[in-house]
């Protein structure tokens, strides 16, 4: 793995050396995966943010590529059929009779992409799963998924054929079975099934995310493609099966029969295509050393690079500027907690602190056990304390259900009408008090309301007033009876009673500007909140740590997590002035939390201790860290991060 610090000083100096001596021409770079200008998750979130740093050094070079879809494309695409160095490639492609969007994609730096449409890959649908079991011994048996990942790639396979030919000359490709045909007849004629070196004298590096833009890899390998290909995993699709069901999976894991697990899970197509891209590419790489141990033992080849994440960081002329947002958006959670919470008692807004968890419902690998463990235990200590803090933790996900539950709503609503009428007693004062403090008058705040308004006001105190505890939950799920999240928090007993300092609320939605329970989005929720607690089991890398600390609230993360081994491994303390009161060997406001090798119990006392710590801040320590982190998320911006893939792109054209 490629240590911070090692980054190399002469990768510029290497690529450049190399792309002289492979071609007279400059090289271009296609960038391909299935969430290119297709949000889902991490990867969108690799792509979009790292396209300006690519663009410094590659320029019109760079390329996106990624399925079509009208929603998203309508969004977030714009076509644009101006002089690009991957038209030729497009329109020989069109010429094939495979609908292709060329254009800019919207995002910061608006880089080029071109969109597959890749059902016109359907109709030789049959003949490419026959060849990727024929060739490789992947099966790609009926399935949705799969038929759509089969025919993206036989999409992609078409155009970075094109790309490596003479472009405006490009010949009409032959059709799967032609090609196949040709192969087995010996013949050599042009086209994306048969290769000779690329005539247009321009070298192609191809960097393929995930398994589900890497049925490519193995086919064109097989045909001698002249271009060179950098496969980057995200994850291994075994590795997160495993580690969901496997209690010990990283103790297993040099033992595992890869080929059997993968059947018994029903993930062999996947995990078949992850092998022979892993194995067909010319630099294989993925995200954190954590993953490289599972590509070795999962997929049984080495990386050659590993690819830490980056973020764009967004850096304010004055530091008190993101610290008033804290303030700004804190106003607006406490205006939820009020709803959600004092209707059936109250506590101080002042010692309240916002901690939250948030991602993919995947209940163990996002550590969630361990977390409810660990504020159960803190509840415990921090009544015992008696310091009078209250935490309220936001458990943020995404599970099925049915709708945001009536008391949720009600609460919202109750506030609002709350502020409408506090807002007419204030107009009917000012106005009031104005006219007789001009005239001389009485200035007896009590008669400047008129009686309607207070009658108003203590209907609604009335009414808003609840006997029951406020709910753990703010929707109503579909299956509230298998819920881990609801049993676990019903077996430790948190069930938001007035007297425990801890107070839970799972909202099983991604939080987003139109929801109305916050009403804002999830950059502005992490801002008012003051800790993230992120102490995942499987995480390959991990952007919600990340994402945290860039918004200046300190976050807890774990060394199981890409993130914080990397944090671990090559981010020494020292460098950011020394870890008072956290975790050794971490900057101030990053903890980690052992989990490897370590058990569950150890894991959540030290999870326990570091919340504990952090709630005995105050308000001045806060501020201090949420200061401290921000500066350090500076390490993390794409602008240093870029080098390792530049690395692996100089790695991939020496090979080639
Ligand atoms: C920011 C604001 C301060 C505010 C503080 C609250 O730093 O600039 O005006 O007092 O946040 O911090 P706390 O950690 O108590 O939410
Ligand atoms: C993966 O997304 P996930 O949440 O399924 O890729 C992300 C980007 O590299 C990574 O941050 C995350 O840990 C992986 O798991």
């Amino acid at each position: 793995p490629v240590r911070r610090g090692d980054r190399p000083a002469n990768v510029h100096e290497r690529t450049g050396n190399a792309l002289r001596s492979a071609t007279a021409r400059q090289p271009l770079l296609v960038e391909a995966a299935w969430e290119a200008c297709n949000p889902i998750g991490g990867i969108y979130t690799v792509l979009r943010t790292k396209v300006q740093t690519m663009q410094t050094k590659w320029g019109n070079r760079y390329c996106l590529a990624g399925p079509y879809d009208q929603v998203h494309a309508l969004r977030e695409f714009e076509s644009d059929e101006g002089a690009s160095p991957f038209r030729p490639a497009v329109e020989a492609m069109r010429a094939a009779g495979y609908r292709v969007e060329l254009g800019r994609w919207l995002v910061a730096g608006r880089p080029w992409i071109v969109l597959l449409h890749r059902s016109d890959a359907q109709r030789y649908l049959g003949d490419v799963k026959a060849r990727l079991w024929r060739d490789h011994q992947i099966p790609t048996p009926d399935d949705e998924l799969i038929d759509g990942v089969v025919a993206f790639g036989e999409c992609l396979r078409v155009f970075l054929s094109f790309l490596t030919q003479s472009g405006a000359t490009a010949e009409q490709p032959l059709a799967p079975e032609e090609a196949d045909a040709a192969r087995a007849a010996g013949e050599h004629g042009a086209g994306p099934g048969d290769h000779e070196a690329s005539p247009s004298g321009r070298a192609v590096v191809a960097q393929i995310h995930e398994w589900m833009a890497a049925p490519c890899i193995p086919m064109l390998r097989q045909e001698s493609w002249p271009g060179t290909f950098v496969f980057t995993t995200h994850a291994t699709v075994l590795g997160r099966y495993l580690a969901m069901n496997d209690p010990t999976f990283y103790d297993h894991l040099p033992f595992y029969d890869a080929g059997a697990e993968a059947t018994k899970f029903n993930v062999a197509s996947q995990h078949g295509i992850e092998r022979a891209a892993a194995h067909g590419s010319q630099v294989f790489t993925t995200v954190s050393d954590i993953t490289a141990l599972e590509c070795r033992h999962l997929l049984g080849r080495d990386v050659d690079h590993v690819l830490p994440n980056g973020i764009n960081t967004e850096r304010f002329a004055a530091i008190h500027q993101f610290q008033h947002l804290h303030d700004e958006y804190k106003n607006r959670i406490h205006e939820f907690t009020i709803g959600h919470f004092f209707p059936s008692y109250t506590f101080d807004l002042d010692k309240t602190l916002y901690l939250f968890t948030s991602g993919r419902y995947e209940y163990r690998n996002k550590g969630m056990d361990l977390t409810i463990e660990a504020l159960a235990r803190l509840n415990h200590r921090l009544k015992a304390e008696g310091s009078g803090v209250t935490v309220v933790f936001f458990l943020i996900t995404r599970a099925a259900t049915r709708s945001i539950s009536v008391a949720s709503l009600k609460g919202c609503s109750y506030v609002d009408d709350f502020r409408r009428t506090i807002a007419r007693y204030e107009r009917q004062i000012a106005e009031r008090l104005f006219m007789e403090a001009t005239r001389g008058g009485t200035t007896d705040l009590n008669t400047l309301v008129d009686d309607y308004s207070k009658l108003r006001l203590r209907r609604l105190q009335q009414e808003w007033k609840r006997s029951g505890l406020p709910s753990v939950v703010t929707h109503d799920l579909v299956d509230p009876g298998r819920d881990p999240v609801l049993d676990q928090l019903h077996r430790c007993h948190l069930h938001n009673a007035q007297e425990d300092p801890v107070k839970v609320v799972f909202h099983p939605d991604f939080i987003s500007g139109t929801s109305p329970l916050f009403g804002m989005d999830y950059d502005q929720f992490v801002r008012g909140c003051h800790l993230g607690v992120f102490p995942s089991y499987y995480e390959p890398w991990g952007y919600t740590p990340l994402e945290s600390i860039a918004l200046g609230v300190p976050a807890i993360t774990s060394d199981l997590a890409g993130f914080g081994s990397y944090v671990a491994q090559h981010m020494p303390a020292q460098r950011h002035g020394g870890a008072e009161g956290g975790t050794a060997g971490v900057p101030e406001g990053v903890s980690i939390v052992p989990r490897r090798g370590t058990d569950p119990n150890h894991s959540a006392e030290v999870l326990t201790e570091e919340m504990l710590r952090f709630c005995r801040l105050d308000r001045r320590g806060r501020i201090t860290q949420r200061n401290a982190v921000e500066d350090f998320a500076q390490d993390f911006d794409w602008r240093q991060l870029a080098a390792h893939y530049e690395e692996a792109y100089a790695t991939a054209i020496e090979r080639l």
